[in-house]
């Protein structure tokens, strides 16, 4: 049983990281969407909220699970009895960090493989610091975020 997980910081959810989702969740049998807790970094919404907001629009999606860690990503994916790690890659601009993390990740522990899938032309352009500048001043999420947590995001967002 192929089991991966799926980390990031999901502050918020949006279009590109469910398209990830779904298409992981047709490749594998097990998807662990999981969130990291972040001290380090001043997010709009908390971690309950997070998963909240990724369990709701993972409902119907029957290998999904959604979790949280801290630490390192490759201790927490040996807790998880999983060796593969799913990344989204979007422009140039990501691969060198993304580049940079799975071979520190791989230095760290040989066996475990990160595996990138391409996003989709549609959410090319997407990313949560992209929604939170729109949010912040009020303008349209519409199309950026999933629609079951468009409300989520404006009842609860941080001002
Ligand atoms: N289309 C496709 N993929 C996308 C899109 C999009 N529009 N938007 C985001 N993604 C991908 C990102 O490339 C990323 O792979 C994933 O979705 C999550 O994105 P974010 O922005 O929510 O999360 P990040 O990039 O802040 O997450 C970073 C991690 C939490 C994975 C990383 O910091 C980590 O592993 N931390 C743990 C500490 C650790 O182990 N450090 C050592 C390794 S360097």
């Amino acid at each position: 049983m192929k089991r991966v997980i799926y980390p990031g910081s999901f502050d918020p959810p949006t279009n590109g990281h469910l398209d990830i989702i779904k298409r992981a969740s047709s490749v594998f049998d097990k998807v662990i969407v999981s969130v990291l807790q972040n001290p380090g970094k001043k997010p709009m919404f908390s971690v309950h909220e997070r998963k909240e907001m990724l369990e709701m629009i993972t409902k119907e999606i029957s290998n999904v699970e959604v979790d949280d860690f801290d630490g390192l990503l490759v201790d927490y994916v040996r807790t998880k009895k999983a060796n593969i790690v799913i990344k989204g890659l979007r422009a140039i601009s990501d691969f060198e960090n993304e580049m940079q993390m799975a071979l520190t990740n791989r230095k760290l522990t040989p066996d475990i493989e990160t595996v990138f899938m391409m996003t989709n032309y549609r959410y090319s352009f997407l990313s949560s610091s992209i929604v939170k500048e729109v949010v912040k001043f009020d303008g349209c999420i519409d199309g950026m975020v999933p629609e079951a947590i468009h409300d989520y995001i404006l009842n609860n967002r941080l001002e």
